[in-house]
Parts: C-alpha cells; sequence; structure tokens
C-alpha cells in the first residue's frame, strides 16, 4: 500500500480521553474530561501566499485532526498544565505571561491563552491533554489545528462561543506570537471554518468564506509528504510578505491583491527584477485562484490542472519558495498526467519543503501514489508519504 491511512478520529478521542485520565483524572476528575474538541489541518489547492497580499485563497480541511481534552483545575492555582501526546512533553504554562522557557508546541498555547486574554476573556487554569494526526512540519497546518482546537476547549470551559472569524483571528495572533511567523489568515480560517465536502474559496480582503462544494467521488485530493523540512520560523515568509508589501507601496496601491497582471507589466519599471518576480507570482496567482474556484464549480478538471501547474511554476520561478524534490514531485506527477489518473499538481502550504498536492481519478489514486513514491525514492533517495483525504470539518467541540 502506497497509501497511507491515520488513525481514526474516535480512536484518536479515545487514546486522549484514557491519556488525561491517567496524567490527571486520579486528582480531581476520575469521570473524564469536561470537553473534548477537535479541528483539523488543510490542504490548500491553489491561492499560495496571496492571503497577506489581501487575495483569495482555494483551501479545505483535512481528515487529519488535533484532539484537545481539557477540564477546568480545582486547586486554585493559575496555570495551564498541558501534555502533548504527539510530542510527548509536558508543559505548565501560567496564566499571565511571564516569559518563561517553553518547548515549541507549547508556545502556541502561550498564544492562544495570550489572544484570549488579551480579548476580554477569562481564560480558566485547565488541564489539558493534545494529541494529532496532522503531520507535523508538512505544510498542512498542524499549528493552526492546534491553536483552533486549543481555542474551543478554552471557549468551552469559559462558557463562551466566539463566531468563528473571530477564533480564527483570536488564533492567527497566537501564531505571530507563538511561531513569529507574520502568517495571514488562511490556515486558522481553515481549520476554524471549513466545512465537510466542501472547498473554502476565501476573499482575505473582505475575509468572508464562500463555501464551494467538492464532491464528485470520482475525483481524489492525494497529499504527497516530500519529508523536507518544512520550517517557515526561518525568515523567508517574513521576507516575501515584505518584499510583496514593498512592491505594492512602489506600485502607490494598498496591496498586490489591487493590481492585475496587465498592469504589473506596465508598470515593470517602477519595480526592481526581484519585487516584479514576487508580485508577478500574487498578481497572476490571484486570478488563477478565481479561474480555479469556478473551474471546479464547472468540473472542468483539465482548467484546474493547468492552474495548478501554472501556479506551481510561479512560485519555484517568480516567487521562489519550492525546493528541488518538491519542484521533482510534481514533475513526476506531471509526466503520469491525465493518461495516468492525474489532474494537476502542485505545492500546497509556506514552501520550502512540506508536501505537494495532486488532484487525481479516484480509481487510480492507489497506482498514482505508487508510481510517485518509486519514482520520488529513486531520484532523491527519500521516502514520500501519501494520503487522500476528501474536504472534511473544520473545528467543533466533540463533547462538552
Ligand atoms: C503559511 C501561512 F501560515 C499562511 O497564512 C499562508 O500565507 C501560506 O503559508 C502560504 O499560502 O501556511
Amino acid at each position: 500500500m502506497s497509501i497511507e491511512t491515520a488513525k481514526p478520529l474516535a480512536d484518536v478521542v479515545v487514546g486522549v480521553k484514557k491519556t488525561f485520565a491517567d496524567k490527571f483524572g486520579a486528582e480531581k476528575f476520575s469521570a473524564g474530561p469536561q470537553c473534548v474538541t477537535a479541528a483539523p489541518g488543510r490542504v490548500n489547492l491553489i491561492g499560495e501566499h496571496t492571503d497577506y497580499n489581501d487575495g483569495f485563497v482555494l483551501p479545505m480541511a483535512i481528515d487529519r485532526q488535533t484532539v484537545v481534552a481539557a477540564s477546568k483545575r480545582d486547586d486554585g492555582r493559575p496555570v495551564v498544565r498541558l501534555y502533548s501526546m504527539t510530542m510527548g512533553g509536558d508543559a505548565e504554562l501560567s496564566l499571565e505571561p511571564d516569559g518563561a522557557e517553553l518547548p515549541g508546541w507549547a508556545k502556541y498555547a502561550r498564544g492562544v491563552i495570550d489572544a484570549y486574554r488579551e480579548e476580554g476573556i477569562e481564560v480558566p487554569a485547565f488541564d489539558g491533554v493534545i494529541d494529532s494526526t496532522v503531520p507535523l512540519g508538512g505544510g498542512l497546518s498542524s499549528s493552526a489545528a492546534l491553536e483552533v482546537s486549543l481555542a474551543l476547549a478554552i471557549e468551552t470551559l469559559a462558557g463562551v462561543s466566539l463566531p468563528g472569524p473571530q477564533r480564527a483571528l483570536l488564533c492567527q495572533k497566537a501564531e505571530h506570537r507563538g511561531a513569529g511567523v507574520p502568517c495571514g489568515i488562511m490556515d486558522q480560517f481553515s481549520s476554524a471554518l471549513c466545512h465537510k465536502d466542501h472547498l473554502m474559496l476565501l476573499d482575505c480582503r473582505s475575509q468572508e468564506p464562500h463555501m464551494a462544494p467538492f464532491t464528485d467521488p470520482s475525483v481524489s485530493v492525494l497529499i504527497t509528504n516530500s519529508n523536507v523540512k518544512h520550517e517557515l520560523t526561518g525568515g523567508e515568509y517574513a521576507e516575501r510578505r515584505q518584499q510583496c508589501e514593498a512592491a505594492a507601496e512602489a506600485l502607490g496601491v494598498k496591496a498586490l491583491r489591487d493590481v492585475t497582471p496587465e498592469q504589473l507589466a506596465a508598470n515593470a519599471s517602477k519595480l526592481e527584477p526581484l519585487p516584479f518576480k514576487r508580485a508577478r507570482h500574487i498578481t497572476g496567482e490571484n486570478p488563477r485562484t478565481e479561474q480555479a474556484a469556478a473551474a471546479v464549480a464547472a468540473s472542468d478538471w483539465a482548467t484546474v490542472g493547468e492552474l495548478m501547474y501554472a501556479s506551481h511554476a510561479a512560485m519555484r520561478d517568480d516567487f521562489e519558495i519550492t525546493v528541488p524534490e518538491i519542484d521533482t514531485l510534481v514533475e513526476i506527477a506531471r509526466e503520469i498526467g491525465p493518461a495516468g489518473g492525474v489532474i494537476g499538481s502542485r505545492m500546497t502550504g509556506g514552501g520550502f519543503g512540506g508536501c505537494t498536492v495532486t488532484l487525481v481519478r479516484t480509481d487510480k489514486a492507489e497506482e498514482v501514489a505508487r508510481t510517485i513514491t518509486e519514482r520520488y525514492r529513486a531520484a532523491t533517495g527519500i521516502e514520500p508519504t501519501c494520503f487522500t483525504t476528501r474536504p472534511a470539518e473544520g473545528g467543533r467541540v466533540l463533547e462538552g
């Protein structure tokens, strides 16, 4: 089998509740946690690095989740104690930010707690256990899944329920703080707001998600992890964002969303060659994303495929966020082509490693995954991981 399967959600929930009982239950709540929440990772079909340019993205939630089981503490200590089964580690966070050193994963929790407190929401002291089936560092928003599932747990324990977009924005703030990455809104909106069987066409300026049905059983989404580490804290992401903002300023617009490819070409002399290339990716990617949403709605898969390859080429040549292994994966998919069941393929997420997203004919998915695995291994010596997913449901409270 070249296609990997994840532990079903129900089994993850059982495991998290059992671990919660083992770690914290004996002290106070032997009956189990007061709430259990889940939030998914996401895959972006097209529209990369457009979110912080006020543009369009077309993600969906994946069938991989981060689950949190939590209960309020009753001993009066103003702390949050967390145990991550994924990372195999504990963390104790004071409710007041105290500058204490924390493991990387717990910095996201610090960010969420602080964002809610700053919003005027009283975060209770609590204990929580976390587990996840979202691959870490694969560009599939494992951090947004952690933030949104923790946010839902905090809201449930605090007795409040924020509108989804507000929750997503607080989680974006947590990401800015926790990882120090000035990300856009796509990942947290996807994890908080996506719906089963739908893509989300998000206008990142109005922040209004438009849910577009994606139910054709003959088309599947194949995610291939290059297993080349995706690390956005290296400064490249912030540098791209800064280059885009500088290009918008030089062109006299609020954001690159306001520039068409034709306007960019006509104003090329206002930009140095590097910012021009960055802007060319963004100004092309926005219309590609809207066109792709329309093509999915019309089941015009050939057009969707062409747009995905064009998006990848722009990320590789103009935005320069791909790595050779990722380019190899997309090339292999393109070689397999429509006759072998591949509709289109591109890198997904922030870049510099991580995953590709490939639309495939469902009846050929297993064969495509096998061919990609064999050829990628032969070309790079690295073992990739492949899985298929349908559009899944966004973050929700499962119990509590
Ligand atoms: C990362 C960021 F978190 C998103 O906001 C988005 O910019 C993406 O990279 C690129 O499209 O996932």
